[in-house]
């Protein structure tokens, strides 16, 4: 699967995803990243990209011109039309079946707008998905960008050391995650549960269970209830 991020700041991408999980996935093959300065589609002789809104008001607006021009080299260079995911807080609120749907296509546009937005019509003519991380305003699309690709390579195959960590996860799905314990068996005067020195599958599956639906019911309602439903 490949990634094209169309963005100002292409450092600020290959930083943040040449690290960790992610930068060996690369190193691997199992993914793959190119960013494009959409300041080298400009036609204009200062290197501009963005202007005054029309209509005025704060700020300046992205111009159309070299995104456009941009998103077609890249449509080129694919050999097909990618989907193109706009960040904005104006979009649907980026969850887990979307990172699982995103996972299954070959390649993957991100456009990461900045100062007031991004000129309307080109986001017309080339925007498939309008994608927000949460109800907070952040100043560029870059970082929820680096979030969505986390969140999608992590379910392509081989990208987690842990061969059954994802299938693990499928299998309480809708649940937050049990918690975990390591050596010692006692620290800071606590002592790891029982259960999980007691080299019982069993009750080890059933203990983890529980504290998986105790803690989402305590710590997020919303997901506690809608599981509930859905485990009817
Ligand atoms: Cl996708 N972009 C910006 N600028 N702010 C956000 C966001 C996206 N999602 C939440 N806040």
């Amino acid at each position: 699967m490949k990634y094209y991020v169309m963005t100002l700041f292409p450092e600020m991408i290959e930083e943040g995803m040449n690290t960790s999980i992610l930068g060996r996935a690369m190193k691997e093959g199992l993914i793959e990243l190119e960013t494009k300065n959409i300041r080298d589609y400009t036609l204009d002789k200062h290197l501009k990209v963005d202007d005054y809104p029309y209509g005025g008001g704060a700020g300046m607006v992205m111009e159309a011109e070299p995104v456009y021009r941009c998103y077609e080299a890249i449509c080129s260079e694919a050999g097909e039309i990618p989907r193109v995911v706009y960040l904005t807080p104006q979009g649907s609120v980026f969850h887990q079946e979307m990172a699982k749907e995103l996972a299954a296509e070959e390649n993957i546009i991100f456009l990461c707008g900045h100062y007031e937005g991004i000129d309307e019509r080109v986001l017309e003519e080339i925007v498939t998905d309008n994608v927000s991380i949460g109800d907070y305003v952040l100043t560029g699309g870059e970082l929820p960008a680096m979030v969505m690709m986390d969140a999608i390579a992590r379910l392509v195959p081989g990208v987690l050391n842990n061969e059954d960590s994802v299938e693990t996860e499928s299998f309480s799905e809708g649940l937050l995650e049990y918690p975990q314990y390591t050596r010692p068996t006692e620290i800071l005067g606590r002592e790891v549960p029982e259960v999980l020195l007691s080299g019982h599958h069993e009750n080890i599956r059933k203990w983890r269970q529980e504290q998986s639906e105790q803690r989402t019911r305590d710590r997020r309602p919303d997901l506690y209830k809608k599981w509930l439903e859905e485990n009817l």
